[in-house]
Formats: C-alpha cells, sequence, structure tokens
C-alpha cells in the first residue's frame, strides 16, 4: 500500500506498484511520453527499470527498443539509462545528455529536434503517430484523482490526454508546496476551432492547478522519493561576467532611449552558464520589479526572485543545481505566489511571447557576420543539444540576443565565422550579438553593415584581421553584393578546424 500519503485517490491508490512491474505495460516498438524538462519532474524509476528489461531482452536476443517523447532533456536515469541500454529507436524534441548525444552522432538513434512549443500540436495533429504510453511524475494525487505536477510540466498534458495507458510516478521528495504553483490551460485546440491564448501578462493564471487524466487509463502508479538531477553551474567567470555586462549596459542605454521601459520586458534566459552569468549580472543592476516569461527558472532567476528584483516568473520548469533545489523545496511556499509553470505550448507560445514583447536571450554554438546563428551543431554535422526553446523565444522576441564566448576550445575555434555551418535562427531572427568583446545590435542594419559590426564588435582580436580580409574580397568578387559571400570559401574555416584542429592558418 502507498507510504506517502500523498496519493489521495482510493482509485489510483489500488494501483500501486513496483517499477518493474510498471514497465509490464510497455512493449518493444511502443512510442512513450514522458514527463521531463531540464533536469526536472522526469520519472526516476520507470526509466531506469525499463533500461533493465531491456538489457536483459537484448541478452536473450529479442529486440526491445522505444522512442521517447519528452518535454526537453531529462538527467541520466532517464535519456541515459535507456540509451546505454541501446532503448530508444527515436528521441524528440530535445535532450542533452552525453551517451544520448554519442548515439545520435553515431547514427545509432534517430533525433527530431523540433521547437518545443510545436512538439503539443504534432502529437495532436497525430503526426508523429500514436502515443501508447504515458510515463508522468507527478507530486501528489488529490482525492478528486487529479495529478498536482512536479517541478515541471512541460508536455505532460498532452501526454496523458493522448497516451493510451499511463503510468504515474508519485514523488515524495518533490515539495508538497509545489501545489498551487501550476497554471494548466485546457483551452488549446487544433485549428480552425483555435482561440486566443487570454494571457495578458507574465502572472496571469488562465487554466486550473491540476493536470487531468482518466482513471481508467492508469494502469500503474509508482511511487517515489528521489530528487531532481541538475548539474550545478560554474561560477561565472570573467568571460561570462563580460558578456553579461556588455548585456545589462545595452539594456541601460535603451531605457535611456525610452525604447525599453524602466522595469523592462518579460526575460526569457536560455541554458548554461553564460544565461546564467547575466542573471546574477542583473542582480547588481539598477533594474526593479523585472518579471520573466520564460522556459525554465535557473538558479540566478531563484536569486533575482529571492532579493525582489524580480516580481515574478512563468516558466514550464525548474532547471536549479543541487544547492539550489534545496533551498527552493526548504522555502517553496515563499515563492508561490510569484511563480507560476504552464505547459511548455504556453511558456513557450510564439503569440504569447510577441504579445508580451519578451526579451529572449539565448547561447550558441556559432554566429556568422550576417547574423545568422547556429545553436545546435558542431561542425556542421555533430549535434550538441537541440534547438529547444530557442525558436520558439527568438523568432518572436521584442529584441532577440544571442551570447557566446569569442572562441571556443582555447581560442582554436572562433564563435564568429564567415559562414555558420548549420543555420537555427537566420539573420532575420537575430537582433543583437553578444560576446565578451562586446555587442552588435543588427537591428536597422543591412547585411554589409552587419557584417562590419559583427567583427568589429565581436570577434576575438585574432579572427578580426581574417574576417575582414574575407569579406572585403566577398565584397569585391561575389556573385551578388547584397550578401556577399565566396561560397567556395565560406566554410573553409570549419573544414580548416577538422583538417588541423584549429580554425587559424598554420
Ligand atoms: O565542447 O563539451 O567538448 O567542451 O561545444 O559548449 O560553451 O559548454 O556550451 O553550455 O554555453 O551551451 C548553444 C550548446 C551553448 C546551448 C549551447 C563546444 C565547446 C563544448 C559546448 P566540450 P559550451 P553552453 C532555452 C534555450 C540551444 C537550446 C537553447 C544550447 C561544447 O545554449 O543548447 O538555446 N542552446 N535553449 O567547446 C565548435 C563552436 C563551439 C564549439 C562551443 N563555435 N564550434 N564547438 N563549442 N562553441 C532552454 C531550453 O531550450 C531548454
Amino acid at each position: 500500500m502507498p507510504g506517502s500519503g500523498r496519493i489521495r485517490h482510493a482509485g489510483l491508490a489500488a494501483k500501486v506498484v513496483s517499477a518493474e512491474a510498471a514497465t509490464a505495460h510497455i512493449r518493444h516498438g511502443d512510442t512513450v511520453g514522458m514527463s521531463g524538462f531540464t533536469g526536472a519532474g522526469y520519472p526516476k524509476a520507470v526509466p531506469q527499470a525499463l533500461a533493465r528489461r531491456i538489457t536483459a531482452a537484448h541478452e536473450a536476443g529479442e529486440p526491445f527498443r522505444v522512442n521517447v517523447w519528452t518535454g526537453a532533456s531529462t538527467a541520466p536515469e532517464l535519456d541515459g539509462a535507456l540509451a546505454a541500454a541501446d532503448g530508444i529507436e527515436l528521441r524528440l524534441p530535445y535532450q542533452s545528455d552525453p551517451v544520448s548525444r554519442q548515439k545520435i552522432n553515431d547514427g545509432l538513434m534517430e533525433y527530431i529536434d523540433v521547437h518545443l512549443s510545436h512538439v503539443a500540436q504534432l502529437a495532436w495533429e497525430g503526426f508523429l503517430g500514436p502515443l501508447d504510453v504515458a510515463v508522468v511524475e507527478v507530486s501528489a494525487v488529490t482525492e478528486e484523482g487529479h495529478l498536482v505536477p512536479s517541478s515541471s510540466i512541460g508536455n505532460n498534458k498532452t501526454w496523458l490526454d493522448r497516451a493510451d495507458r499511463v503510468i504515474l510516478e508519485v514523488n515524495s521528495w518533490q515539495s508538497a508546496e509545489l501545489d498551487g504553483m501550476h497554471d494548466v490551460y485546457y483551452g488549446t485546440a487544433l485549428p480552425p476551432a483555435r482561440r486566443p491564448i487570454p494571457l495578458l501578462s507574465p502572472g496571469d493564471r488562465i487554466g486550473v492547478p491540476h493536470l487531468r487524466v482518466a482513471p481508467e487509463k492508469v494502469v500503474a502508479v509508482v511511487e517515489t522519493d528521489s530528487p531532481d538531477r541538475n548539474t550545478g553551474f560554474a561560477p561565472p567567470d570573467d568571460t561570462a561576467r563580460r558578456i553579461a555586462g556588455h548585456l545589462i549596459e545595452f539594456l541601460e542605454h535603451e531605457v535611456s532611449c525610452g525604447r525599453l521601459p524602466d522595469g523592462l520586458l518579460p526575460l526569457q534566459s536560455g541554458v548554461g552558464n553564460v544565461a546564467n552569468a547575466v542573471l546574477a549580472g542583473l542582480q547588481d543592476s539598477r533594474f526593479e520589479q523585472l518579471t520573466a516569461y520564460t522556459e525554465v527558472i535557473q538558479d540566478g532567476m531563484l536569486d533575482l526572485l529571492r532579493s525582489g528584483k524580480l516580481a515574478l516568473a512563468s516558466a514550464t520548469a525548474f532547471s536549479l543545481s543541487p544547492t539550489a533545489v534545496a533551498d527552493f523545496n526548504a522555502n517553496a511556499r515563499d515563492f508561490r505566489d510569484r511563480i507560476v509553470l504552464r505547459p511548455q505550448e504556453i511558456s513557450n507560445h510564439p503569440e504569447i511571447v510577441r504579445r508580451l514583447g519578451v526579451l529572449a536571450m539565448n547561447g550558441m554554438i556559432e554566429a556568422d557576420v550576417y547574423g545568422n546563428v547556429n545553436s545546435t551543431h558542431l561542425m556542421g554535422s555533430r549535434i550538441q543539444n537541440g534547438i529547444g526553446g530557442s525558436g520558439d523565444f527568438a523568432r518572436n522576441a521584442y529584441i532577440s540576443f544571442f551570447l557566446t564566448p569569442s572562441t571556443a576550445k582555447d581560442g582554436a575555434i572562433s564563435a564568429i565565422v564567415p559562414m555558420v555551418s548549420h543555420v537555427d535562427h537566420t539573420e532575420h531572427d537575430v537582433h543583437v550579438v553578444v560576446t565578451e568583446h562586446g555587442l552588435a545590435d543588427l537591428r536597422g542594419l543591412a547585411p554589409r553593415r552587419r557584417a562590419q559590426v559583427v567583427i568589429d564588435r565581436c570577434a576575438a582580436p585574432e579572427y578580426r584581421p581574417m574576417l575582414a580580409d574575407y569579406l572585403a574580397r566577398a565584397q569585391a568578387g561575389a556573385f551578388g553584393r547584397h550578401t556577399p559571400h565566396l561560397l567556395g570559401e565560406a566554410l573553409s574555416w570549419h573544414t580548416r578546424y577538422l583538417e588541423t584542429g584549429s580554425m587559424q592558418p598554420r
């Protein structure tokens, strides 16, 4: 019988089984929609038990692979375990697990990298095929059989509605104070039945606090008491601090010119150490009463909420280091009225991002001189993570910023290149590029002017003459003078790195 007291619905309490027993409802070839978004709210026990079953099947010479859909990245207990067992046929929409990354790049696992806001719609259209099983972590089940979501919502509403069978993990490690923090909007529909989403400011609550599930679809309930696993952030280094400094100076300038209000506009902050450094920089800025309309609440955002700089934050998940999560769980009540967690189809909704005028700040792999951005591929072919929500925000943002150190691999790679080796965000979606050397505001600039500003402000000094030389020769010799390129040479920097280990000529 359930021991945590978190399952308050008699019918669902009667379905408690072990994780091993629950996996009997998952079969070879199934598509499984799992909860989880940036290391928060993912199922902890069933995926590991499934990985063990898959390994046993493989050892017995039987095929066993499943398709895995999630909210975004998860953790070693899910992506890592299933990938290591060679159990994933196809994965979507965003992952950052090293084992999965290797399998994908070795061509052993299919990966579909879609915008996070598109996933629910694709699933509802039926375009991705049927969803056989949902495995969803929740923090409690109410007397009525409603589900109190966990530390992320992601695509859970869609998985619970679409799946033929549902397995719940009820995790008593999650703070009971999460109850009331979520806002699940059930008003979405497919065209032509779609209506405007009535969300006018980041803190609006437009839905209900709990997820619904048809009790007869629930085939198993598993109790867990296991922590979310997020990697910690490195304290901002000098490079990250300088990037943050340029960005904040720019925001101050925009306020002084009357182009942004004193409290700015809702902030979206991407993943990674640089994004976290920007949030740390905002702590010491003169801005007050900030708001966030974003995907993830990371350590820096929690600090801003604690200090009062940030009035409220809307997201779909937490992405907290172990230290920050311990603090959050101990003090969740203090944050409850100022955090709203929503399904990712709402947290990342283009219509809302555009309406609110979000300031989108995302990391990148590389940018080219004209402002095209690569967020996903190393040297054009090797996937790093995925586009995640960066496209949902960048295209629709009021101002879209892309941030990166100017070089990688101890200077052997320039993050500013003649032509990006893969395009995730086109020149039309990128407003501002920032490196530790400076900030290029590309708004209102035609391509050749953009190229000059990107080289002068953002490129590392040792790469500037090479870029300027390329641009001059392209302007003289290109087929057209609008966006001058020498096509035979445009990707030669990447080729040189692959051949010699450096973009610098020997
Ligand atoms: O390689 O692991 O061998 O050391 O790429 O680089 O600097 O650790 O990356 O953590 O800052 O993330 C774009 C990936 C940046 C991230 C990206 C090499 C580098 C290293 C990783 P190693 P860093 P960061 C909303 C927003 C897409 C999703 C997104 C990301 C490895 O920001 O995934 O924006 N963004 N979501 O050495 C070749 C270059 C390189 C390079 C770095 N120019 N060429 N290799 N590397 N630059 C949130 C969500 O969607 C959930």
